[in-house]
């Protein structure tokens, strides 16, 4: 029994060795050494985006921050994966369903955490420039209800 909880208490400990490494890792991406980039097409302009974690383009799990301006509208869309949303500053309101409805929206300030179902519509709104993190599992896709809110690639940046 003590052996068996030494034991436990070893593998425990190359666990936490090995978690603790992954921290040091992520903290060299904190901060002002975060690489914000214009987010993708596929997001209305005027966004950043920083990769935290994995790629969104791959197929495991990827965290990404987005950087909003004020007012920052996201119409309404859907994604193949559950997609987990946690405001790291400013205020984001979000609201599920096809239709755009400002009333309808719950706002999240910093520390708010939301998860938008797969393929469940909803929408997003910034007020004030607002960081959000979101992590999913990848490839991460954009499907917009309205096929003219479709960002044009042509009109970015
Ligand atoms: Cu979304």
């Amino acid at each position: 029994m003590t052996r068996l909880t030494t034991i436990a208490a070893l593998l425990f400990i190359g666990t936490f060795a090995a978690a603790t490494k992954h921290v040091a890792l992520a903290q060299g991406g904190s901060g002002p050494e975060i690489k914000w980039e214009p987010a993708p097409a596929v997001f209305p302009s005027g966004a950043q985006m920083a990769v935290m974690q994995g790629d969104p383009s791959g197929t495991g799990l990827f965290t990404v921050r987005l950087r909003l301006p004020d007012g920052y509208r996201i119409p309404p869309h859907t994604h193949p994966t559950d997609e987990h949303v946690t405001v790291v500053s400013g205020s984001f309101a979000v609201g599920m369903g096809k239709t755009f409805d400002a009333s309808k929206m719950m706002a999240l300030s910093a520390g708010g955490f939301v998860t938008a179902p797969a393929n469940e519509a909803h929408y997003a709104m910034s007020r004030g420039v607002t960081v959000v993190q979101v992590h999913a599992m990848g490839p991460f896709a954009m499907t917009y209800v309205n096929p003219a809110d479709t960002p044009k690639a042509s009109t970015q940046r």
